[in-house]
């Protein structure tokens, strides 16, 4: 059992007033406690940008990695430390730009994480340069005449990597997103969240209420085992944009089906004596 007291740290947090960040963060939390999860029941591996100065707002096992690079980090805990969940915070700087192919090469390994995407269409950490996912036309200070590339769909491409939880949620709507985080942590796989998160001090465009305005939830007729129709849904964007769990179903993990994980946790495992000498030798 945990409280959300229990997560709290030394410091308050300094985004800035209003940032989809903050609905993140409470969801997150709001889900750990019901899942009853104390800070030393998991990891946070988050990547570089304003996401990842949650480090600081939410006690836990974590770590702070490099810009792109948490995903490769995670899957070093999960192989080292399989009993250990792990929950992936990252930006959408992180996850589309530097870091896109670790995040196809996780999704079809299927390792046991969860990732929770901070989209917001920007850089917001540097000053509000435009990301992979900003809408063609978005004018940012590195686009002043707009981005002319179409953006990256982030739903999409887990699908098409095999993610075998695939869901998108939004930074104002804190008791949906709490409940698809749950879902997310109960999952066995990969679970990828893109998560809706105004940015209030570089993205005009993408506001609480250009969201509250379009988007909707994926209804019970939505079925979440059927990859084709949730590629369609995935494609959706206009005038209606899905949210809530698009694809979830269950694979072998890939910490299941390697070998030398199955009788016991690396960590726990004891080295047989090793002549250094010899095995260095055989390299030269
Ligand atoms: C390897 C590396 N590349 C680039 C940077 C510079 N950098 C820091 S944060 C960031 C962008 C952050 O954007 P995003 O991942 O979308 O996170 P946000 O700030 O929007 O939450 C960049 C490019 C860096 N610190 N390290
Ligand atoms: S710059 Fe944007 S993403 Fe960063 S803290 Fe401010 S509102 Fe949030
Ligand atoms: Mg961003």
């Amino acid at each position: 059992m945990s409280m959300l007291n229990d997560f709290k740290t030394a410091f308050m947090p300094n985004w800035c007033p209003g940032c989809g960040d903050f609905g993140i963060w409470g969801s997150l939390k709001n889900a750990l406690v019901e899942k009853g999860w104390g800070p030393t029941d998991f990891c946070m591996v988050y990547g570089i940008g304003c996401h990842g100065h949650m480090v600081n707002f939410l006690k836990s096992y974590a770590i702070e990695t490099l810009h792109g690079r948490p995903i490769p980090v995670a899957q070093g805990i999960r192989l080292a430390n399989h009993k250990l969940p792990v929950v992936i915070v990252a930006g959408d700087g992180d996850t589309f730009g530097e870091g896109t192919n670790h995040l196809v090469h996780i999704a079809r390994r299927n390792v046991q994480a969860t990732m929770i995407v901070h989209d917001n269409q920007v850089y917001g950490l540097t000053t509000g340069q435009t990301a992979p996912t900003a809408q063609k036309g978005f004018k940012t200070k590195s686009t002043p005449s707009g981005v002319l590339e179409d953006p990256v769909n982030p739903v999409a491409i887990a699908l098409a990597a095999g993610a075998t939880f695939v869901a998108r949620g939004f930074a104002g709507d804190i008791p949906g997103l709490t409940k698809l985080i749950v879902q997310a942590l109960s999952h066995k796989g990969f679970a990828f969240v893109d998560v809706f998160q105004p940015c209030v001090t570089f993205n005009h465009v993408n506001t609480y209420a250009w969201y509250r305005e379009h988007i909707y939830s994926l209804g019970a007729e939505h079925d979440v085992t059927n990859r084709a129709s949730a590629f369609e849904k995935a494609l959706e964007w206009g005038p209606r944009v899905p949210t809530g769990i698009f694809y979830q179903v269950e694979k072998p993990t890939y910490e299941d089906q390697t070998p030398q994980l199955i009788k016991e946790v690396l960590v726990e495992q004891t080295l047989p004596p090793q002549n250094l000498t010899s095995l260095m030798e055989e390299l030269v």
